[in-house]
């Protein structure tokens, strides 16, 4: 079985992002791993022409909050798109669907309810190495990954409004 490499992309087909604003939510648990798809993120963002000034970062306790974290942003600031960063490592118990259930559910329901794409960057594994390999490791970084879909998600949005 082939494993993507979550960093790899086409850099010629990511629109140029110097004029959007984005903001990030991520989730503190899990930091050591979700901390790394943060950094990931803000770097592709900076690198297609994301400023400072125009990244908002904000953290929330755990995944579960992810959701009313990006809801506030879109309420309380002009964005682009949403990138919301989590981890959730299976453990001894069902706790790991039902986080994994809501988080999806809600950021779903989100991109549906605001006119602005809202992006799913929650790493869902089995193991804590399955994450680090996905965080910065040997497959990438799915940060990387989730701050190009927003640039792209973005684009398409202002393409279809014109
Ligand atoms: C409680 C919990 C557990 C057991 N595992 C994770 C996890 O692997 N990843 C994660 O992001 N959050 C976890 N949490 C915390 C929940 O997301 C949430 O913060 C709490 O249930 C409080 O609502």
């Amino acid at each position: 079985m082939s494993t993507v490499n979550l960093s790899d992309y086409n850099v010629a087909h990511v629109p140029d992002a110097s004029d959007m604003r984005f903001g990030i939510v991520v989730s503190d648990w899990n930091k050591e791993v979700t901390w790394s798809l943060l950094k990931g993120a803000i770097a592709t963002l900076k690198k297609h022409g994301v400023t400072d000034e125009n990244i908002v970062a904000k953290h929330v306790p755990g995944s579960f909050e992810l959701t009313l974290g990006a809801q506030w942003l879109a309420e309380y600031d002009d964005l682009d798109g949403i990138i919301c960063l989590g981890c959730v490592i299976q453990g001894e118990t069902p706790h790991f669907t039902y986080i994994c259930q809501g988080v999806t559910q809600g950021i779903t329901q989100l991109n549906l309810e605001y006119n602005i794409p809202f992006i799913f960057g929650v790493l869902t594994t089995n193991t804590q190495q399955q994450a680090i390999d996905r965080a910065g490791g040997k497959l990438g970084n799915k940060g990387d990954e989730a701050a190009v879909t927003a640039i792209k998600m973005a684009a398409l949005q202002l393409e279809i409004e014109e």
